[in-house]
Formats: structure tokens, C-alpha cells, sequence
């Protein structure tokens, strides 16, 4: 599908630029609903403007062989305000792949006739306040591209790819594709040597269907994982029908229950035998998609006794399924479970039964060095054709790093972020008045289904837009108190779980030199609820100014 760009009808221009009274960066799920809310809803004048060709945002990015969303999505990881939208779209699989969500991204900018106020091809450099104005100028490399009011960074939570600097990397002959950032066109693997750094979600969805079809796959592996069987399975159609006939009911619960709208079936372990516990553990196995960390048990994200015989039940089914012992022994996650991002994996630890699948330990036999031809590790060399990449990501805090907006006198956020992610709710920065953050640190982000977290972020900018406009103010800007106090808040919920246990990408710890730092808020429906009370409480914790033209 080819990207359109039309002049943007709506806008006034100061000097050569145009001028809006928004300005959305990002094509994803979260800067599309932005667009619609804001243009359609709202009455605003809005430009958008993505690095891509098209829309998708992450779903345009991430189109790695196996790529799909890492839990039971369907129909639910969807916008979910219209309707319309449900009715009219059908989702074949439980747990939908990339390019289904990205077929269903282009009917919705189709539907809402989204495209025509969005810039491709086009990556936002630089944004910059202006105080005696009020306004924000953004740029690219071309030069200046667009001022607005309202600036909404829509850029990612899984956006910056984080790339290892192993030596001689650039040396090594070979493609090299990251899984973040998957080329447009075929990448075949037949009868290539095929290495895989990473072992998170996208390396255990990509390393089975590349061994389908490559001569071999050697996996280079620093953590070794849980991983849940997903159990997807087309979408029954009786099913999408009851979901769309119930649907305002279903959008209620989502809203209420973390995002998702099934009801939790709480156990108390101590009602229950050790023996019983593991009857039960197998049940959620055999259910898949992420039942056993979610039904099995109450506090299993808490309870460090509950925690490790669900690690111990998963070791065990690892056990069970790889044939190899000594390869099974690499594979066993000791960190507790959960604690990093759990994994669905369709065939992940039988590929390890494949002739053509190596497993490398990093932790005992570490990369040294690259070559032209392959990889230097201690124990020997390993001839590659295809180096992939699945490391990951700067996450949640990375997108914002690199646009590095310059807010009040000039400062560049990476002045102000050097050592600690500070915001508040997730979506405001003091001395950077007017801009709002979708999915940004301190929100709920992964930690809910994305596209209904956007809606309801975006239904706050909207408040905070009319409550400007009402009362003729200018700009808000988060207090540094109200930083301070969102930052403690966050770190008390994490630190009442077993979350920072682990050196997981929640913590910054995947990427060498970042502050380490929960960067998420765990209990959205309680962070939905906040947003709602500052709101309506006139907001507490921003300070206003005056409109100055
Ligand atoms: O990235 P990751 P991902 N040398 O950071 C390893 C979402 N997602 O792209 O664990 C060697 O999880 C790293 O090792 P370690 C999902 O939320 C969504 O897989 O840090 N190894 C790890 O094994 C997910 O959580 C969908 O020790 C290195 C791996 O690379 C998030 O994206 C699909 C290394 C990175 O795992 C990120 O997943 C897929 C190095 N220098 C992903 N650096 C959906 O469908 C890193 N690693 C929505």
C-alpha cells in the first residue's frame, strides 16, 4: 500500500511554518487513536508524522518470521471505542499475528480516513518549546517541519533497537537483521547457517519457524527463559460473535480487569496441598496463553514460596520437553517467574529437538569476537551466513531519549533523564509544558492491553486540553513534587513484587549504562482511575499559566 501525503487542510502558518493546534508523533496504535480523538472528537487541527512508510507504528517495525502478539489477543488487543470497528473486523487466530494486526492498523486508518494527516516517511529529529510563544517546533533532518500547541509522542515503548557491541560485529560479512527492525522484503534462510542473539519473546517466536527452513540455527543465549505454551487456535466464530454482541460490557471489564476482560479465578495456595497446587499448575498449562501465571494461584507476582514451585513446575515441563539433558539444563530460567516478560511459544523448546538447533550458553561459553564468516566464542568459532538479532530494546524510555525534546530554557530531556526517568502519571515532565507521552515510563504501558491504555490516555489529554481552553489558560506542566511523588509511587508498587528481582528490560538492566528503574505502573486499572481524580479534581500536582496570544 503506498503512504499518502496530503497538505494538511486545517492548519495557520507563522512565517514558512504550518501551524496546528496539535501535533501527534507516531503511526502506531497509540498515535492513530491521538489523530481520531483529537481531529474527529475534539474539532482540533492535527498533523502526525512517522519515520515509516506507513501506519502501524511497532506492527510495521516487527515483522520477523513468527512475529505475533505475545498474549491470547483476539479480539481484545484492538481499539475498542467503536462498535463499528468490532463489527466489522474478523479475526482468524486467538493470538494474532503481526501481520493480521497490521492489516487490521490499515483497515482502521482506512476507515477513518487517518492517512491524509499524516507525514511518512518522515522522522521527527528534534521538537523544541518555545516559552514566548507557547508552542512546539518540530524537526526533521530536512529542516522544520510543523509547530502546534500540543505536542503527543506517540514513539514506542519497544522502539529503539538495542544493538550488542561485541566486537568485530561490523566485521562479520553476513546479513545482519534485528527483529525490531525486519526488512520489508523476504528473508530467505534456506540452506543458511543462521545465528539468533536473544532469547526474550521475539527470539522464541522467530528461532522455530527459522529452523523450519534454514540448514542451522545456532541460539546464543544469556538468560534463559519461562515460556508458555500459547495454545492458539483459530478464533472460533460463535465466539467473535458473543464477544461483539457483549461488547460495551467487555470494554468495562478490560477497563477494570489489567486491560483484559476475563474474570481472575482467585485460589489461595494455602487452601490447597502442595499435590493439589500441581494438579492445578498442569490445568493452566494445558489451557495455555498465560493462565498459569494469572489463574493459577493468588499471588504468584508476590509470594516467593507460591513464585518458585511455579518456576520449579515450568523447569520441570522444559525437562519433559527437551530430549537433550544437557541442552534442558542450559535452557532453565533461575530468576523467579514472571519476573521479565512472560513468553508464549508455539514449538520454542522442540525446536531444540531439531537436528539443525544449537544452543549456546553464553554464561559459560561467551562471545568473544566476531568474524567475517561467523562467531568467536571460548570454546570455538561458529560459522554463520545470517546473524539475527532479537536483543530487544531501549525500552519506554528509549523513543523519548532519542527525539530529546528541548523544553523550558532549552533543556534537553537527556539533561533532565540522566539518572532517573522523572514524570508525572506517566504522560507529563516538568519544564516541558504542554507535551503528553502515550505508553511513556511510569504508565501502565506493557502492563496493559496497549491500544485501550492509549484511548485512555488519550481521553486525559483531552481534559487537560478543555480545562486549558476553558478557563483561557496557555500551558501546563507537571510540578517537580508531583514528579517525586509519582516516582515513589511507582517504585512502591514494584517493590511490593518480585519484579525488581530480576534483569529484566522493566528495569532498564537489558541495556548497558541505563538507570535502573521500574518503568512501569502494575495496577492499571488503579492508574486509569488516578488519571480520572486529578482530572476531575481540577489537576493537582500541575501549575497553569496564561495564555500569551
Ligand atoms: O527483547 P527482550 P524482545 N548479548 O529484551 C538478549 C515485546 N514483544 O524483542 O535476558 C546476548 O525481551 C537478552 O538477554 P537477557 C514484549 O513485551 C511483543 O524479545 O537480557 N544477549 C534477551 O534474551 C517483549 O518483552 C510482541 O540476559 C543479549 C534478548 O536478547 C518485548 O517486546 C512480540 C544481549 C532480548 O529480549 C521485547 O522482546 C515480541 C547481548 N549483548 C516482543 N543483549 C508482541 O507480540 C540482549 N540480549 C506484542
Amino acid at each position: 500500500m503506498s503512504p499518502e501525503t496530503t497538505q494538511p487542510s486545517s492548519a495557520s502558518v507563522a512565517g514558512d511554518t504550518p501551524t496546528y493546534d496539535a501535533i501527534v508523533i507516531g503511526a502506531g496504535f497509540g498515535g492513530l487513536y491521538a489523530l481520531h480523538h483529537l481531529r474527529d472528537e475534539m474539532g482540533l487541527s492535527v498533523r502526525s508524522f512517522d519515520g515509516a512508510s506507513d501506519v502501524g507504528g511497532t506492527w510495521w517495525y516487527n515483522r520477523y518470521p513468527g512475529a505475533r502478539v505475545d498474549a491470547p489477543s483476539s479480539p481484545f488487543y484492538a481499539y475498542t471505542f467503536s462498535q463499528e470497528l468490532v463489527d466489522e473486523w474478523e479475526w482468524p487466530e486467538t493470538q494474532s499475528t503481526q501481520a493480521d494486526v497490521l492489516a487490521y492498523i490499515e483497515f482502521v486508518a482506512d476507515r477513518l480516513d487517518l492517512r491524509k494527516d499524516i507525514q511518512f516517511d518522515t522522522f521527527v529529529t528534534d521538537a523544541r518549546y518555545d516559552e514566548a510563544t507557547q508552542h512546539w517546533t518540530i524537526t526533521s533532518t530536512d529542516g522544520e517541519l510543523a509547530r502546534a500547541r500540543f505536542l503527543v509522542c506517540a514513539i514506542g515503548a519497544l522502539f529503539v533497537a538495542n544493538k550488542p557491541d561485541y566486537p568485530g560485529i561490523d566485521d562479520f560479512a553476513g546479513a545482519i537483521h534485528h527483529t525490531g527492525r525486519w526488512p520489508h522484503e523476504p528473508v530467505s534462510f534456506e540452506g543458511k547457517r543462521v545465528g539468533v542473539i536473544g532469547t526474550g519473546s521475539s527470539g522464541v517466536q522467530t528461532i522455530p519457524e527459522i529452523a523450519k527452513t534454514a540448514e542451522h540455527v545456532t541460539v546464543f543465549q544469556r538468560t534463559p527463559q519461562y515460556a508458555l505454551p500459547a495454545r492458539n487456535r483459530p478464533l472460533p466464530k460463535e465466539d467473535l460473535e458473543q464477544y461483539r454482541r457483549d461488547w460495551d460490557e467487555l470494554r468495562t471489564s478490560m477497563r477494570k480487569r489489567g486491560g483484559w476482560p476475563f474474570r481472575i479465578e482467585k485460589h489461595d495456595p494455602t487452601d490447597h496441598t502442595a499435590a493439589e497446587r500441581w494438579e492445578r499448575f498442569e490445568e493452566m498449562w494445558d489451557r495455555g496463553g498465560m493462565h498459569l501465571a494469572i489463574n493459577s494461584f493468588n499471588g504468584v507476582y508476590v509470594n516467593e514460596d507460591l513464585n518458585e514451585e511455579i518456576s520449579e513446575f515450568v523447569r520441570t515441563k522444559i525437562r519433559s520437553i527437551v530430549e537433550d539433558p544437557d541442552t534442558a539444563d542450559k535452557l532453565m530460567p533461575s530468576y523467579p517467574f514472571g519476573t521479565k516478560r512472560l513468553i508464549l511459544d508455539n514449538g520454542y523448546f522442540e525446536a531444540y529437538n531439531r537436528d539443525n538447533v544449537t544452543l549456546v550458553d553464553l554464561r559459560d561459553d561467551p562471545i568473544e569476537s566476531f568474524t567475517e564468516t561467523g562467531v568467536r566464542t571460548a570454546e570455538g568459532e561458529h560459522p554463520i551466513d545470517i546473524l539475527v538479532l532479537a536483543t530487544g530494546f531501549d525500552a519506554v524510555s528509549g523513543s523519548m531519549l532519542r527525539l530529546n525534546p528541548k523544553g523550558r530554557g532549552g533543556v534537553p530531556l537527556a539533561d533532565k533523564w540522566s539518572e532517573r526517568f522523572d514524570n508525572n502519571l506517566g504522560m507529563t515532565i516538568a519544564g516541558y509544558p504542554n507535551l503528553f507521552m502515550i505508553h511513556g515510563p511510569g504508565s501502565p504501558g506493557v502492563f496493559f492491553t496497549m491500544p485501550l491504555g492509549a484511548e485512555l490516555q488519550t481521553k486525559w489529554i483531552e481534559s487537560c486540553i478543555r480545562h486549558l481552553d476553558d478557563a483561557g489558560l496557555g500551558a501546563m506542566e507537571a510540578t517537580e513534587e508531583a514528579e517525586a511523588t509519582w516516582g515513589e509511587e511507582i517504585n512502591a508498587i514494584a517493590n511490593r513484587t518480585l519484579y525488581p528481582r530480576a534483569n529484566s528490560w522493566y528495569m532498564g538492566a537489558n541495556v548497558p549504562g541505563k538507570p535502573r528503574q521500574f518503568l512501569g505502573h502494575l495496577i492499571g486499572s488503579q492508574y486509569f482511575n488516578r488519571l480520572t481524580e486529578v482530572a476531575e479534581g481540577g489537576f493537582d500536582g500541575f501549575e497553569f499559566e496564561n495564555r500569551v496570544s
